[in-house]
């Protein structure tokens, strides 16, 4: 209260009240001894009473010049709603997939079973997506105002309930009321991706029989418990590899090697020496193959046992994890806390509000304009990408990640996964504001069609959109010295960044699209997440180095593939590469040495006429540009108005070309390849890929194979960046991005006549008023923004939404979806 009273007193003082202050000649009279004192005492309480009042006029003044929230763009709108009508590259909406269920469901001849009742032996459908319309009538669409094609989806159906079972893709269509389907495309069942029946019934098949036979194994080698009584020591068969039949040598066989973890944060930095192969061939019949433990092989449990109890190798005797915060796999924050004190990292705020606009998956920004969607099997796709109103790329995807691995444990050695079997686009999920993305970012939400719901499984943020300020400058200059025309002139490189993770068991893979002012489009993608490890036998020193006790970091290789479909004034282009040659010229004439050379480098331009040229094998005594373009389409200068396609994050697949799994992936031979595009050779890999060695579904080594004829086509680049993984002791907990972005880059190449960035506001100009005297001071050119824009960021509710809806970032527990290799 008396906080109050005085606070009231100076708000007086303020108002003039001081000034005719009757308490004081009242005082005097009454209490005249003391009057030395009480005029000390008053002086005082004027003194802070003047103090207060001015921490007050401050405190009132801050109020009066307080910002309000910062504005919404009256310009640039976010509406995510799908429009009426929806557009060629929209995804399936969910009453499109809840329309093509009905209607399979209705045909008798496919004895499709809903989610509730799917089991391995019964037909019913695993995923569908949008099945991408033919270009050219699409072009015509969007650019001769020709009617839309027809929407149709693409369905994978697994039959489990024929007497050969196998995979059927079908064409479903007119959405959003189909009427037909196409003859089906059918594929081998033993090379289906993961599914929910399948591993529910081999990991409870897995663990009864292991709980039966060897659970006094367990609890002595790993002191936990398979399942039943086990609290806070449990084991789970939790990561898996699969085992493709040309590892195995049998011909349409289905095997996976699943790896004994201990279940706490995190199982693949907590390997154990318990590894079981299980042969998944025949539906009604699974089996243990293999075990392998401490370091020796097993043909079965009673073989295993029967070695244990007669002791004919060495036991393996290890504790169960101590969970505690210091635990190496866990993420808990530890040592030293910096900054020592709680502050807060710079944010970014938008003071004019959103300076790009959506509509649906339309996005527009900076004369940029692309749709974008989240396809199941593959992950992110833009679409119809321009600058200026002119397209540069029709598709740009993903296609395939894969990651490689190396070990002398079989589990591990055999692990060359091929995420797709995991469904890609499943997989980008639940982005995270302030950690993830910016928390100005927006979010865009996908609906997916799964094996284990009737209704779409919807993905509240499968990728974030935000603008983002790189602290970079895009460009700059300063000339001051001298007699030189003094000027500066520079901005910053402000860009929009399109972003998904994709998280694919242990690895997360974040994937970039960025926008530059300048015509330029960048394509990254970054690996984060657990390592995978072996349990540290010597012998696994040769495949990485030994981390912990018993963990040893398996050395592995990432891969990336990407489609861009160029269209660089149109579909037919050229693909020329300008090579950087070195060249000795003469040099008599300006030397007085006799046969005097010159040593340089010279351009020589070549373009690329077939499939077979067109093969970039990156060598690095041949520096080179690669170039796209159309003949007819050039400068004044008569240069060809070009797009350069920039690779930076390149790689060597050294594996063995044609050995083991390495036919699935033939898209890693090269680091790009240019081929005529076709429309049946949409993508190029398969959700087959991880089984598919022996004879792949989607072999992109036959895109190049028939050697088309490039010139003036249609022409696709596909590009394979990498990365060799050598796992270090910083890779724990989890590998930091730092180092690990692999990036290629669109950038306009005598596209334009000048830099198109040229025309943005984003610019700073300072000159002399004066050239011959900097005393008149500048003149600064700032194109209408504001020197000093302050607003309040909108307050975020991000943290609230989600603890209110925590399943839009986590699975259900023992949801079925949710097993994953
Ligand atoms: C599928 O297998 C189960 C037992 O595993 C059996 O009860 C059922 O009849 C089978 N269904 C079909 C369609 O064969
Ligand atoms: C586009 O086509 C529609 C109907 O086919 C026609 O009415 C309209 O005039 C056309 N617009 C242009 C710009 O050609
Ligand atoms: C590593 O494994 C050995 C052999 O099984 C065991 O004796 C040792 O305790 C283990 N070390 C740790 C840290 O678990
Ligand atoms: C270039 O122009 C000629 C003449 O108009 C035309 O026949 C040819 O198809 C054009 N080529 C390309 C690649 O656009
Ligand atoms: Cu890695």
């Amino acid at each position: 209260m008396k906080t109050h009273r005085w606070l009231e007193k100076p708000l007086q003082l303020k108002l003039g009240a001081m000034a005719e202050d009757t308490k004081v000649p009242k005082l005097r009279r009454q209490i005249g001894r003391c009057r030395v004192l009480v005029a000390g005492l008053l002086l005082l309480l004027v003194a802070m009473a003047i103090a207060f009042g001015v921490v007050v006029i401050r405190l009132q003044s801050n109020i009066k010049e307080l910002p309000g929230t910062c504005p919404e763009s009256p310009i640039n709108k976010i509406n995510l709603d799908p429009p009426a009508k929806l557009p060629p590259f929209h995804d399936l909406s969910a009453d499109e997939i809840k329309q093509v269920k009905e209607f399979l469901y209705r045909q008798e001849d496919l004895k499709i079973v809903r989610p509730s009742a799917i089991a391995l032996n019964t037909s019913y459908i695993y995923t569908m997506e949008l099945n991408i319309p033919n270009k050219m009538t699409t072009l015509d669409f969007l650019d001769n105002n020709k009617s839309q094609p027809r929407r149709e989806a693409k369905v994978f159906i697994f039959r489990g309930d024929t007497s050969v079972p196998s995979c059927e893709e079908y064409i479903v269509g007119p959405l959003p009321n189909p009427v037909y389907k196409e003859d089906a495309k059918t594929r081998p069942f033993q090379y289906r991706p993961l599914t929910g029946p399948e591993l529910v019934t081999a990991i409870k098949m897995l663990e009864e029989t292991i709980n039966l036979k060897a659970s006094r194994i367990i609890s002595e080698s790993y002191g936990g418990q398979l399942s039943g009584d086990c609290k806070d020591n449990c084991l789970s068969f939790g990561l898996l590899t699969p085992m493709s039949s040309v590892v195995s040598g049998q011909s349409g066989s289905r095997k996976m090697w699943f790896f004994l973890t201990p279940v706490v944060e995190f199982s693949s930095v907590q390997p154990l020496d318990f590894l079981v192969l299980l042969d998944l061939t025949n539906i009604g019949n699974y089996y243990i193959d293999r075990i392998y433990h401490a370091g020796k092989s097993f043909r079965d449990l009673d073989e295993l046992v029967r070695k244990y109890d007669s002791g004919s190798f060495v036991k393996t005797r290890l504790q169960y994890p101590v969970v505690s915060k210091e635990l190496y796999s866990t993420l808990n924050r530890r040592g030293t806390l910096f900054p020592t004190t709680p502050l807060s990292p710079p944010l970014q705020y938008e003071p004019d509000g959103k300076r790009y606009s959506i509509a649906g998956r339309h996005i527009d920004y900076m004369g940029w304009s692309f749709d974008v969607r989240m396809a199941i099997t593959s992950g992110p796709q833009l679409w119809d990408v321009r600058f200026q109103g002119r397209r540069i790329v029709y598709e740009l995807s993903l296609q395939e990640i894969a990651v490689y691995y190396s070990a002398n444990n079989p589990a591990v050695r055999f692990a060359d996964y091929v995420d797709s079997i995991d469904l890609l686009g499943l997989k980008a999920r639940s982005l995270v504001s302030g950690a993830d993305c910016p928390r100005h970012s927006t979010y865009i939400s996908a609906s997916h069609s799964i094996e284990s719901m009737e209704e779409p499984f919807v993905v509240d943020r499968a990728f974030c959109v935000f603008e983002h300020n790189t602290g970079t400058p895009l460009r700059r200059h300063l000339t001051s010295f001298g007699t030189t025309y003094k000027v500066y002139e520079g901005m910053e490189d402000v860009v929009l960044v399109v972003r998904t993770i994709n998280t694919i068991v242990n690895y997360d893979y974040i994937f970039d699209f960025v926008f530059h002012q300048n015509g330029a489009l960048e394509v990254k993608a970054t690996s984060t997440g657990y390592i995978l490890t072996s349990f540290a036998f010597p012998e696994e020193e040769d495949y990485g180095f030994r981390l912990k006790d018993n963990v040893t970091g398996n050395i592995h290789h990432h891969m990336f593939h990407f489609k861009v479909d160029m269209d660089i004034n149109g579909q037919e282009n050229r693909f020329e590469t300008i090579e950087i040659t070195p060249v000795d010229v003469d040099n008599t004439q300006w030397s007085t040495g006799t046969n005097s050379k010159y040593s340089q480098t010279k351009i020589v331009r070549k373009q690329m006429k077939r499939e077979s040229e067109a093969v970039i094998d990156y060598d690095f005594s041949s520096p080179k540009y690669l170039t796209f373009y159309n003949k007819n389409v050039t400068t004044t200068t008569m240069v060809p108005r070009a797009y350069r396609l920039y690779v930076q994050g390149m790689s060597k697949q050294t594996i063995r070309r044609g050995s083991g799994n390495e036919p699935s992936i033939s898209w890693a031979r090269h680091q790009l390849a240019v081929t005529k595009r076709k429309e049946d050779e949409p993508r190029s890999s398969s959700i087959y890929a991880c089984w598919d060695a022996a004879k792949p579904v989607v072999n992109f080594q036959s895109f190049l194979d028939d050697n088309e004829e490039l010139t003036d086509q249609d022409q696709v680049a596909w590009v394979t960046m990498g990365i060799h993984h050598i796992p270090h002791m910083e890779d724990l907990p989890v590998t930091p991005t730092v180092g690990l972005d692999l990036k290629f880059f669109l950038l306009p190449y005598n596209y334009f006549d000048e830099d198109p960035a040229m025309g943005s506001g984003d610019a700073v100009r300072i000159e002399p008023k004066n050239q011959m005297s900097l005393s008149e001071g500048l003149n600064i050119f700032l194109y209408g923004k504001k020197e000093n824009p302050v607003c309040f960021p909108r307050k975020s509710t991000f943290m609230d939404d989600l603890n209110k809806s925590p399943e839009s970032i986590f699975d259900q527990p023992n949801d079925d979806t949710s097993y994953k290799i």
